[in-house]
């Protein structure tokens, strides 16, 4: 099932379902060794949402800036691996949408709890902006918002379920977009949760 938002802007409706057990599981391989922290912006601000990375690249924040990382700065020690259900899921929806060899080399993990929020921004910390984000959403619904190119863009408002896949490219590359708070809710394998993978090659 697949929906396009914009030139660029796919979503595969519940792609991630028929592998969702793979992917719970390694998620979970990933948290045992990078554990799910909250961090803090540049401003000085705790993000609601908990993080953490695998793949050659962590993405990271603290007072000093945005970066991408090879060294989680908790352990010192590089990310976990990027499992291969990971790999594997984020080359194929990138290619369903027509974006072919894409080639991730950092994978985000996003976990949201019952009122976690992501306040609209851009993707910029990349270099190349040619490639696509692959999200990958699991748990309880989210209601997310796809702006235009300016902040004060109007936002359309897009709920994610559990399996639905979004590739992100081409002119919608660098839209503003956001996560607005979640609602209380459960889910049958997460819980009080959702889990948002991210997938981009930031080098
Ligand atoms: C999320 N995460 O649901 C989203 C999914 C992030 C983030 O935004 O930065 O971790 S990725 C959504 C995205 C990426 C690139 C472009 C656009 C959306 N877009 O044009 O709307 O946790
Ligand atoms: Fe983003």
């Amino acid at each position: 099932w697949r929906e396009e938002l914009c030139d660029g802007a796919v979503v595969l409706r519940g792609h991630a379902l028929a592998i969702e057990a793979g992917l719970l599981g390694a998620i979970d391989e990933v948290i045992a060794q990078a554990p799910l922290r909250h961090m803090t912006t540049p401003g000085g601000f705790r993000m609601s949402v908990a993080m953490t990375s695998c793949g050659r690249y962590g993405w990271v924040t603290d007072r000093s800036g945005y970066r991408y990382d090879a060294v989680d700065p908790d352990s010192g020690k590089r990310w976990p691996q990027m499992p291969g259900v990971f790999f594997k899921l984020a080359q194929e929806a990138a290619l369903a949408a027509g974006f072919a060899d894409f080639v991730p080399d950092a994978c985000l993990i996003n976990c949201y709890e019952p009122g976690a929020r992501m306040s609209l921004h851009q993707d910029k910390d990349e270099h190349d902006f040619r490639q696509p984000i692959v999200s990958v959403s699991l748990g309880i619904p989210a209601v997310f918002q796809f702006g235009g190119d300016r902040r004060e863009d109007k936002a359309m408002r897009i709920p994610l379920q559990h399996g639905d896949v979004v590739v992100w490219g081409g002119a919608a590359r660098l839209r503003y977009h956001g996560v607005l708070a979640l609602k209380p809710a459960t889910h049958p394998l997460l819980g009080a949760r959702r889990i948002n993978l991210t997938f981009r090659k930031a080098s």
